[in-house]
């Protein structure tokens, strides 16, 4: 659960992403491909060059099922339910690769808002990215 600081600063800071999903996502995803190269093997079938559309596409519905979290902070589960069943059943993504998006994502958000992403919105967004996580691979087993 969430403090209402930390709910302020979730949704503030999604309210200035949501405009942008594509390109941030598509650059959390470069990111992760550069920093991890071994989270590549996930997508063979993309085109990963740097500013190919399926980046953007990609790293666009990733961040705008991030959004639908923001959106529903007191029933995550919920709200990514179909997610993660495909994140369990079909995808079997290895659970620690999470993290390193996570991780993208947030270097991301830093240099795109060097202000908002100040030390307690990160604190708000490490945790609201490993509820996100940890609901996406919940029903592995
Ligand atoms: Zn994931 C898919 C989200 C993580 C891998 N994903 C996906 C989608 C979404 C997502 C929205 C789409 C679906 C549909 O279409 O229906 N993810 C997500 C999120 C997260 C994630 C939110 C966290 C935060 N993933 C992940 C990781 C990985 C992945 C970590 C690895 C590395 N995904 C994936 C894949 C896919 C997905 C492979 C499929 C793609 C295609 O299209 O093919």
């Amino acid at each position: 659960t969430f403090s209402s600081a930390e709910k302020a600063a979730i949704a503030s800071l999604w309210g200035k992403v949501s405009g942008h999903a594509d390109e941030i996502g598509g650059e959390a995803l470069e990111r992760l491909f550069l920093s991890f190269p071994q989270t590549k093997t996930y997508f063979s079938h993309f085109d990963l060059s740097h500013g190919s559309k399926d980046l953007s596409a990609h790293g666009g519905k990733v961040l705008r099922a991030i959004g639908n979290a923001a959106s529903h902070l007191d029933d995550i589960s919920g709200a990514l339910s179909a997610l993660s069943d495909l994140h369990a059943y079909k995808l079997r993504v290895d659970p620690g690769n999470f993290k390193l998006l996570s991780h993208s994502i947030q270097v991301t958000l830093a240099i795109h808002f060097p202000a908002e992403f100040n030390a307690d919105a990160q604190a708000a967004w490490d945790k609201f990215l490993s509820v996100v996580s940890s609901v996406l691979v919940s029903k592995y087993r």
